[in-house]
């Protein structure tokens, strides 16, 4: 069938617009971050410091939903909250990954112009305020995404427990319930220092309702598990069909910067 939206020349990023009028709002995911023109904010962001727990046990499903490898989430015993989100409580509802076709792309965000081989996002729901995932995620503090960037390196043991689960879940729609534990705060950096700014989520239909929070740290990955992902296929199973773009794979799965804006960008730590 005709798809609404990927990220192909026909129905890429540039023509989102088309059918989601709000991905051509002021409010856009992601950006370039200047560190230059970055705003030390550490009465407001550090007075509360960031705090996050998820228990080993919450990654209950991996998903391929044709453009992308999900987690989803029970986000019973997770929370986010602090810096930014003030007291407000989040949820984890799912984590995902954004990758390119080397290892020079792939990030959403972008660092004075350099992108990175991949990013990480964890997707959270503002518990405090609203009652469903739905919900929250059409209003303006419904969302925190954390993200984080991937560098090819050293191979990196929680993200290998995904890798080898991708090969099962190869073909769109496939789903595979997660019986073992991956902790999705070993899939953090080290260090907390962060970005954050107001902004959207970077898929149709782009909801300004997002939070972002941004390691500053990278993690690594190796070459072999960023191959991994880019074997997942767009299409079901079953549907073999070598006239497909790329041959069917998912890969450049990220939507290119958008401008900031009047919007402001913060930072805490280092
Ligand atoms: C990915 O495509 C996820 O699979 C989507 O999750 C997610 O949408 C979308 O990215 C946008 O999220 O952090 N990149 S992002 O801004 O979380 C939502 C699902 O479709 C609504 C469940
Ligand atoms: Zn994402």
């Amino acid at each position: 069938g005709i798809k609404e939206w990927d990220y192909s020349n026909q129905n890429g990023p540039s023509t989102w617009v088309d059918k989601f009028p709000m991905a051509a709002g002021s409010r856009q995911s992601p950006v370039n971050i200047e560190t230059g023109r970055v705003e030390t904010d550490h009465e407001a962001l550090s007075s509360k410091p960031l705090r996050w727990k998820y228990p080993a046990t919450a990654s209950r499903a991996i998903v391929n939903p044709g453009y992308c490898w999900r987690v989803d989430t029970d986000g019973d015993g997770t929370y986010l909250t602090g810096g930014p989100l003030m007291d407000d409580v989040y949820k984890l509802e799912q984590y995902h990954c954004h990758w390119g076709c080397s290892d020079s792309r792939g990030s959403e965000h972008t660092v004075d112009g350099q992108a990175f081989a991949g990013e990480l996002h964890l997707v959270h729901w503002n518990t405090t305020k609203y009652k469903t995932f739905a919900e929250a995620a059409k209003a303006p503090d419904g969302l925190a995404v954390l993200g984080v960037f991937l560098k090819a390196g050293k191979a990196h043991e929680e993200l290998e427990k995904i890798a080898r689960l991708l090969p099962y879940v190869s073909h769109k729609d496939d789903n595979l319930p997660i019986n073992e534990s991956i902790d999705p705060s070993k899939l953090l950096p080290d260090d907390n220092g962060y970005w954050t700014y107001l902004g959207s989520l970077t898929t149709p239909p782009c909801n300004e309702s997002v939070t972002w929070i941004l390691f500053k740290r990278y993690i690594e990955v190796s070459h072999h598990q960023l191959n991994v992902f880019r074997n997942l296929r767009k299409f079901p199973r079953g549907e073999e069909c070598p006239c497909h773009e790329n041959h069917g794979v998912v890969i450049n799965n990220f939507r290119p910067p958008l401008p900031l804006g009047n919007r402001v960008l913060r930072e805490c730590g280092s």
